[in-house]
């Protein structure tokens, strides 16, 4: 009976999960405005049902397109009848998927009795990455304390993890997993929270740094979301709340802000993966956010980490003109780049947001520095487009290193310069 029932379950939930397989991510360089314009029309073909992973803006960058295998032969054709290059990424996507799958199964074996066990070099489910903060926090009390600072939309909590050595500390924020697919960043996000705890008290700059400022981390940005990539679709990027008048799921949390809402570089549709929201902060997850960076009223960093393409950015993305501390911004954002450099080799491009990547309108940043949030940054993680979203999992620690460096350039330098 009762491998009846697990059967039917395995049963139900591969049915339940969308499959990629035979579908294609491709590398589309585009030589001209021209061929920009004409992919832009190729992305308003909705029965495509085609998912940019990087968007056509201009040319200066390639876009980065997924194909469900239906629209493989006609986006082909397509390409190449308006001569336009591009390259193979991802042969098959759902094999990528397996072998993550794979990886996860084999190192689920073992349940973590204490953060020491966690295997930082695995993806995670959400119940698993609780469990860690529940571990990590009994572990360290005097250290590290959880606050829920509100719920998602489907009801689950918002958990910041605060480390604090001392009442009424200016605070530092760093958030990964706004966007759910984004898994290298949640992976990260935890191993982060690890490197505190091991570091405060014998590194002196993370000492410093902790003897001076609250910091907090909140790892799952968008729980439903990340909670459906695990269960239903791994490509999941937005919220989880149903929009009226659509059967299209979800807003682009990252343009969801009161920071040129609505603006250039969002989608006032509800089925576009850049859907701004029917009106600024209408997402829990956001709002969320808001309501505690209004009250606690004395951050000085806000770091909210992305992946993939390999960037550290700065506001604006919603207007040209540059900010107000774009000198100090750029010189920290070439110090925090060079130090993660050191490590592996890895490059990023650094600069201001619509620079740099595209405009975009409703994003965290533009919302945080203009609170008078200064050291406003947010990372585009590993790597440049090879595997993207499904960035294997040997790669997670490496990442989480090497970004390490340059959160610790962004917070010494908060350190020294606020007051
Ligand atoms: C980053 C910061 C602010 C606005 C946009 C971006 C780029 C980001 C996005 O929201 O479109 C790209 C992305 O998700 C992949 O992480
Ligand atoms: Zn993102």
């Amino acid at each position: 009976m009762k491998g009846l029932w697990v059967f039917l379950t395995l049963a139900v939930a591969v049915l339940a999960k969308e499959n990629f397989v035979g579908q294609q991510v491709l590398r589309i360089t585009a030589k001209n405005e021209a061929e920009i314009s004409l992919l832009m029309e190729l992305s308003q073909l909705e029965h495509l049902q085609l998912d940019f992973w990087m968007e056509p803006i201009d040319e200066s960058l390639p876009v980065d397109v997924r194909v469900p295998f239906h629209s493989l032969q006609p986006v082909k054709s397509f390409l190449a009848y308006n001569d336009i290059h591009y390259d193979i990424m991802i042969e098959d996507l759902q094999d990528l998927l397996d072998m993550e799958q794979r990886e996860m199964m084999n190192s689920r074996f073992l349940q973590p009795r204490s953060t020491d066990d966690f295997n930082y070099a695995s993806y995670h489910t959400l119940s698993e990455i609780n469990s860690f903060i529940d571990m990590l926090v009994q572990e360290n009390p005097n250290l590290v304390s959880k606050l829920v600072i509100g719920q998602s939309y489907e009801g689950r909590p918002l958990n910041v993890l605060k480390f604090s050595t001392g009442a009424n500390r200016p605070g530092i924020w760093i958030d990964t997993g706004i966007h759910s697919r984004e898994w290298v960043t949640q992976a990260s996000g935890t191993w982060f929270a690890k490197k505190i705890v091991s570091d405060y008290g014998s590194d002196a700059a993370l000492t410093a740094i902790l003897d001076k400022f609250d910091i907090f981390l909140e790892i799952v940005t968008n729980p439903d979301g990340f909670h459906f990539t695990h269960t239903s679709n791994r490509m999941w990027r937005k919220t989880r709340k149903p929009n009226s008048g659509s059967a299209c799921i979800g807003v682009d949390p990252n343009r969801n802000w009161d920071a040129g809402f609505g603006g250039a570089g969002s989608s006032n549709s509800p089925c576009s993966e850049t859907y701004r929201g029917p009106y600024a902060h209408s997402e829990p997850e956001v709002k969320a956010i808001v309501d505690f960076v209004i009250s606690h009223g004395n951050l000085k960093a806000f770091v909210s980490i992305h992946s993939y393409s390999q960037m550290l950015l700065y506001p604006y993305g919603y207007i040209r003109t540059p900010c107000t501390d774009h000198a100090e911004l750029d010189a920290l954002a070439k110090k925090a780049i060079t130090d993660l450099k050191s490590l592996y080799g890895t490059n990023y491009k650094y600069g201001s947001i619509i620079n740099t990547i595209y405009q975009a309108s409703g994003g965290t940043i533009d919302w945080t520095y203009n609170q008078g949030i200064k050291y406003s940054y947010t990372f585009e993680l590993r790597d440049t487009g090879r595997f993207g979203f499904v960035l294997p999992a040997n790669q997670i620690i490496p990442t989480a290193q090497e970004t390490w460096l340059a959160l610790m350039a962004i917070m010494e330098h908060t350190k020294d310069n606020s007051y």
